[in-house]
């Protein structure tokens, strides 16, 4: 009996896939079709499914091609199942000529020609029109949030806006989009969406501005300093029918929600500390090391060491004591968050003219998780016991260089309604991370006043 195998994603099942299908079984007698895991295909780059894989399992059986279906779930698995089942023929369409090669060693390995004018990529396009957005404020982060959206389907920067006219002008040159200065209705008027990355006192105004036109809206962290607002704010976007999400980068990574789940797991008991900390000495004069106001070490980096907290322990702490180490104007230059659960604690540490190990650290009955840093941009972590020899180490894969396209891929989701449920980063988590700040704001504020 000739064995053959084929493998795929099998998204939104069309005539390419049948025809493919139907040309594998034709090269032997038993097909098996490997059909890959969300996780699998989110590691090499493909980000937007829109079948879960169970209805495209369902499709791929329903061609009536395939004698038995497994699930692909790791880089190296196709030489594994050639060797357990006694395969013969390893086949896949030609977009991949060339790159199996190396299997030729097991089996014959056979480029079937692809089906022209058909694509899984072209169906979601077609099913959901490209989300054009906007980005508003072009400094820093801007050009590496351009950068990124090329790899995500589904979104294309269409605009920009700043009033500052000098940067505006850059980015428009660098990118080749219009970049808008003073006319802020028509730069809306263009998008779908709108990326706020402009100064951190402007992001609640402009995020308002885009909800009440009716436009979905990505801002970066955080979005508000107080709690009220915060709330208005969703509930606005719920009114409006649009997606609200607030871009805490590390929410989104594939690594992160695996380091949360194998914390919950029970591998390392009941969790009794969580302890994140995040440090980063920025250039003399920039915004963080100089703004005492809207900037410093908490504004900039708690929304990172406060989302492991509120993940694993959830928002409903008993009491929160945050304390400040302060320097020129009394701008913080570290700041400790303590928060109180029943029978459980946990601190978040941020620091932006200190400098301390950047590690998240989840102790448990059992044992604990250490995630180094980075741990923000989770690409591996340990799960450790008493005895030093056993130590668990997970890596996950990570494309890109600072996670951005995870959130990208997120909030491209929630605007289409594929994002499945809202557990990355709730609203909820978001309003309560806002209720901190707006606690550190009035403390850090009277200290101020006294100067
Ligand atoms: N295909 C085709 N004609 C098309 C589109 C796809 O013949 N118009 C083929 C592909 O070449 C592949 C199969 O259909 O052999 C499944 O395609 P995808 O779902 O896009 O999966 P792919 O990303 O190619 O995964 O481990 C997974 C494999 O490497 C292939």
């Amino acid at each position: 009996m000739k064995k053959v195998i084929t493998y795929g994603s099998f998204d939104l099942f069309h005539e390419g896939h049948y025809q493919l299908l139907k040309r594998a079984k034709s090269l032997g007698d038993h097909l098996t079709v490997g059909v890959t895991t969300e996780h699998f295909d989110q590691m090499r780059g493909k980000l937007n499914l829109a079948d879960s894989l169970i209805t495209r399992i369902e499709n791929v059986k329903k061609t009536g091609f395939a004698d038995e279906i497994i699930v692909e779930d790791h880089e190296g698995q196709k030489i594994e199942d050639i060797q357990r089942y006694g395969i013969d023929v390893f086949t896949l369409g030609s977009d991949w000529e060339g790159r199996f090669d190396y299997l030729k060693q097991y089996c014959e390995v056979i480029y079937l020609p692809r089906t022209a004018g058909i694509s899984s990529t072209a169906l979601r396009e077609d099913r959901h029109k490209i989300v054009r957005i906007g980005i508003i404020g072009t400094g820093r982060i801007a050009p590496r949030f351009f950068k990124e959206t090329s790899f995500v389907s589904g979104i294309e920067v269409v605009n920009a806006y700043n009033p500052e006219a000098e940067s505006a002008k850059a980015f428009g040159e660098l990118f080749q989009v219009h970049v808008y200065t003073d006319d802020f209705d028509a730069f809306l008027s263009e998008t779908d969406a709108v990326y706020v990355a402009s100064p951190n006192e402007t992001h609640s105004d402009y995020v308002r501005k885009a909800l009440v036109a009716g436009k979905h809206v990505l801002c970066e962290k955080p979005m508000t300093f107080t709690y009220a607002e915060a709330v208005e704010l969703y509930e606005l976007a719920k009114k409006n029918k649009v997606t609200l999400m607030e871009g805490i980068r590390t929410a989104y990574i594939p690594g992160f929600s695996q380091l949360l789940s194998v914390a919950k797991s029970g591998v390392i008991g009941e969790i009794c500390d969580v302890n994140a900390c995040f440090t980063r000495i920025g250039t003399p004069g920039s915004r963080e090391m100089t703004d005492a106001k809207y900037s410093g070490a908490f504004l900039e980096y708690s929304s990172y060491t406060m989302l492991p907290i509120f993940k694993l322990f959830g928002k409903d702490y008993k009491k929160v004591e945050i304390e400040s180490i302060y320097g020129k104007d009394g701008i913080d230059i570290f700041t400790k968050v303590h928060f109180y659960y029943d029978n459980k604690l946990a601190t978040a540490e941020s620091g932006a003219g200190v400098k301390s190990e950047g590690q998240l650290v989840i102790s448990g009955t059992q044992g604990y998780i250490l995630a180094k840093s980075p741990w923000w941009l989770t690409r591996e972590f340990d799960v450790r016991y008493e005895d030093p020899n056993k130590i668990d180490h997970y890596e996950t894969a990570f494309s890109g260089e600072d996670g951005l396209r995870y959130e990208i891929a997120e909030f491209v989701s929630k605007i289409n309604g594929t994002g499945g449920n809202d557990y990355k980063l709730t609203a909820g988590e978001s309003i309560a991370m806002a209720h901190v700040v707006e606690k550190f704001m009035k403390k850090r504020k009277e200290y101020q006043d006294k100067l």
